[in-house]
């Protein structure tokens, strides 16, 4: 796991992809990689970036590494192996191109079970509002990154409630700059500090309707 970690913090994609389908085949859960590898690497890179030891171009390496073993934990996770449990459309913010903690909530959500419309990066709230029209989800999972894009959140649940649709979804919402006081603040449902806190959120708003 820890060579792992650093393969991701030094944006080495293909020995960290070659890694992942090693410690999978050695029974490792998508669930172990992901917390004891994959995201303490990001964190480190995080810090190294506010540090001044990172500029952009690492951190766009670090983040394909990243994206990279993610995609294959996906793609060797069994789908469909776990019956249908409820909908959920993600989706992150307007003006915010981090998708990597929204991605994992998409995973972490079909993982149990839920049908999952991801609306992407950069998602303004009339794309929100529509999809949930259309998809009719049991929860709406939002993500923001940055500490001037996580006030956009405020205007998707607006959108959403002017619409009238905020009786029949719950909205959750998490990423780093977040806390439970300011999805109060917003009108949103849920506040998940991890996308483990979000699915098990999902998983709780479809329990109570059944
Ligand atoms: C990778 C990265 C990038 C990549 C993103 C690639 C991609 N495809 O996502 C690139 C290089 C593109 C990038 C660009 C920028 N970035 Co950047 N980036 C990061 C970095 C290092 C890691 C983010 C990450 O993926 N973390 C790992 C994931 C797993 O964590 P996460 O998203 O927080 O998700 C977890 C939880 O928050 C939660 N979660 C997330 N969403 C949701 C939603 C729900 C509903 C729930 C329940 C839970 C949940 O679950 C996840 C864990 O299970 C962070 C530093 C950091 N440590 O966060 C900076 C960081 C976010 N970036 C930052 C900045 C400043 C930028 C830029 C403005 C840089 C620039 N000068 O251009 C641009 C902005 C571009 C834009 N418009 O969005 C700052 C933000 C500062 C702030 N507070 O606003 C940070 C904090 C770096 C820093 N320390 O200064 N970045």
């Amino acid at each position: 796991m820890d060579e792992l970690k650093q393969l991701v913090i030094d944006g080495k994609a293909d020995k960290a992809v070659a890694l992942v389908v090693k410690l999978m085949d050695e029974g490792k859960s998508a669930d172990a990689i992901m917390g004891q590898a994959l995201i303490p690497a990001m964190d480190m890179v995080g810090k190294l970036f506010q540090d001044g030891e990172y500029f952009l171009p690492e951190l766009l390496v670090a983040a394909r590494a990243m994206q990279k073993s993610v995609e294959v934990i996906k793609q060797r996770s069994p789908a469909g192996s776990v019956a249908k449990s409820g909908k959920a459309v993600v989706g992150t913010v307007k003006g915010d191109l981090h998708d990597i903690g929204k991605n994992l909530l998409a995973m972490a959500l079909e993982g149990a079970g839920f049908e999952v419309v991801d609306l992407g990066s950069d998602v303004a709230a009339e794309q929100f509002v529509g999809a949930v029209k259309e998809h009719k989800p049991d929860v709406v999972g939002m993500s923001a990154l940055l500490s001037t894009t996580m006030y956009m959140m405020k205007d998707v649940i607006e959108a959403i409630d002017k619409a009238g649709l905020h009786s029949s979804v719950k909205i959750m919402v998490g990423g780093a700059p977040l806390s439970s006081d300011y999805a109060k603040k917003i009108g949103a449902d849920f506040y998940g500090p991890d996308c483990v806190a979000g699915r098990d959120y999902a998983r709780s708003v479809v329990a109570s309707k059944n």
